[in-house]
């Protein structure tokens, strides 16, 4: 008996003791991985645009203008619950330099308006509404400001900092605030409608900026400027590369954008990739893109090409002039989110045996890919760059999509892995729609639906011993 305890203690000490893989570098903080498992939310563009027709106000209509009659921030809120969103970012400040709080820096905002009087506050109001349901709230500054008479001289960027400065003290926490990329160009001026140029990564002293966005929300990411925590995607039409590492070189205005779009497996900072994509033609509501907005199937495929390809996805809602969302926009999105959840719902895998022809030691072992638990993860021994793993149903099933999830606590390392399926002993290539080469933090490829017993995953190249946490098929 005491042999057996003494064998069983040595047993469990050593596959204990099995170490760990090393990171690989770069590696993501807490709070880049916590922004990263939000996956979906929401943009809010509504200000003067709205009531202008306009995407890029010039700055010189008055802030009479805004005038929502029938505005209520639970109403998005309550929406973009329905639509899986996560969190919100509004448009506190668009280029137009209107403000949608009570800011001291400028007069040009929502208290010159008829808005509730000029009591409202649009930015609290919404960040209230978040906290009530449970969203988290972001914040969209456009440092280029066409009203401000002193934009592109020093006396502008004091400015701009006194917003920065109002918006994170009173409206925290915040997950993300947001830089714009649009610089400079034509504009009223404070009446000198002039056009104006500045350089766009060290006029603004982004640096100062960022200091004062963390100072108050620690675990806030920064969206654009020369010290952005995440990455642009590169354009704005809703895709990621489908070879998409959150490896890049720290991104400025002089990056190529093939870099956004696919990163950079040599890079040495962890810049997940965020997709801004609009669900009209527009950022702002115009009532003749009304038959334009995106149908719950345009809306997945972006889902597959975004989300489904390591990246998060900010899909952008046009606020009506009303102050609702337009029916037309919430009712194809929460059939996206419908839609999806089902495709998502029933994992294949979560009953099959799994195989794996290499593992580093019990506690790294093949079958921690399907126990539900994304901490445990499989793992190959250190001169294994590269592995073979298995899964055996019962019955034959027929899936559709593979999602997989790496570990990237210890980095980013998959380059290139492809499907087999097995029916009756038979075993047949899974043509995926993607190139099969990243994965990341979550990557789900889509195929034709096939009918099989058995699935293989070969990753046949990866920057070092696989650290493999999730995979699951529908
Ligand atoms: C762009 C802006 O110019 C658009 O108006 C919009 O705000 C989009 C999200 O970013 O750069």
């Amino acid at each position: 008996m005491k042999r057996i305890i003494l064998i069983t203690f040595v047993a469990l000490t050593f596959a204990s003791c099995t170490k760990a893989p090393k990171p690989i570098y770069p590696v993501p903080t807490a709070e880049k991985l916590e922004w990263q498992k939000m996956e979906t939310y929401a943009f809010i563009h509504f200000g003067l645009n709205t009531f202008n027709d306009m995407e890029w106000g010039y700055g010189d209509t008055p802030a009479a203008t805004f005038n929502p009659t029938d505005l209520d921030c639970e109403q998005w809120v309550k929406t973009l619950k329905n639509c899986g969103m996560k969190g919100v970012i509004i448009t506190a400040k668009h280029h137009d330099g209107f403000c949608l709080w009570p800011t001291k820096s400028t007069d040009y905002n929502i208290s010159k308006s008829p808005y509730k009087n000029g009591e409202g506050d649009l930015v609290k109001e919404l960040s209230d509404a978040c906290r009530k349901y449970g969203l988290k709230f972001g914040i969209y500054c456009s440092p280029w400001d066409r009203n401000n008479a002193y934009y592109a001289y020093p006396q502008y960027v004091e400015t701009y900092h006194k917003q920065i400065d109002e918006l994170t003290h009173n409206y925290g926490p915040l997950f993300e605030f947001w830089f714009d990329g649009a610089n400079g160009g034509n504009g009223y001026y404070g009446g000198a409608n002039e056009t104006r140029s500045i350089d766009p990564d060290n006029y603004y002293d982004y640096q100062r900026a960022k200091d004062t966005v963390l100072a108050r929300n620690p675990s806030a990411m920064i969206f654009g400027g020369p010290y952005g925590t995440v990455r642009w995607v590169g354009n704005e039409k809703g895709y990621a590369g489908a070879t998409n590492w959150c490896n890049a070189p720290q991104i400025t205005s002089q990056t190529p954008l093939n870099i956004n779009t696919f990163g950079d497996e040599n890079g040495t900072e962890w810049l997940p990739a965020e997709v801004d994509v609009s669900i009209r033609p527009g950022w702002f509501y115009h009532e003749n893109e009304d038959n334009k907005v995106k149908t719950t199937n345009e809306l997945c495929e972006i889902y597959y090409n975004s989300v489904g390809r390591n990246a998060n996805l900010l899909l952008n809602f046009p606020v009506a002039p009303n102050g609702k969302i337009h029916p037309t926009d919430s009712t194809n999105a929460v059939e996206f989110y419908k839609k999806i959840t089902n495709e998502l719902s029933h994992n294949l895998l979560a009953d099959a045996k799994v195989n794996a022809d290499n593992e580093r030691g019990r506690r790294f072992s093949a079958s921690k890919v399907n126990d539900g638990d994304l901490e445990t993860y499989w793992a190959t021994d250190d001169d294994y760059p590269y592995g073979t793993i298995s899964f055996s149903m019962d019955k034959p099933v027929t899936m559709s999509r593979v999602m997989i999830q790496e570990y990237v606590k210890l980095g980013q390392r998959v380059k290139s892995f492809y499907l087999e399926g097995c029916k009756d002993g038979n075993w047949f290539r899974i043509n995926t729609y993607d190139e099969t080469t990243t994965v990341g933090y979550k990557r789900i490829v889509r195929f034709d639906p096939v009918e099989v017993d058995k699935l293989i995953i070969y990753f046949e190249e990866s920057r070092g011993p696989l650290c493999i946490s999730n995979i699951e098929a529908y």
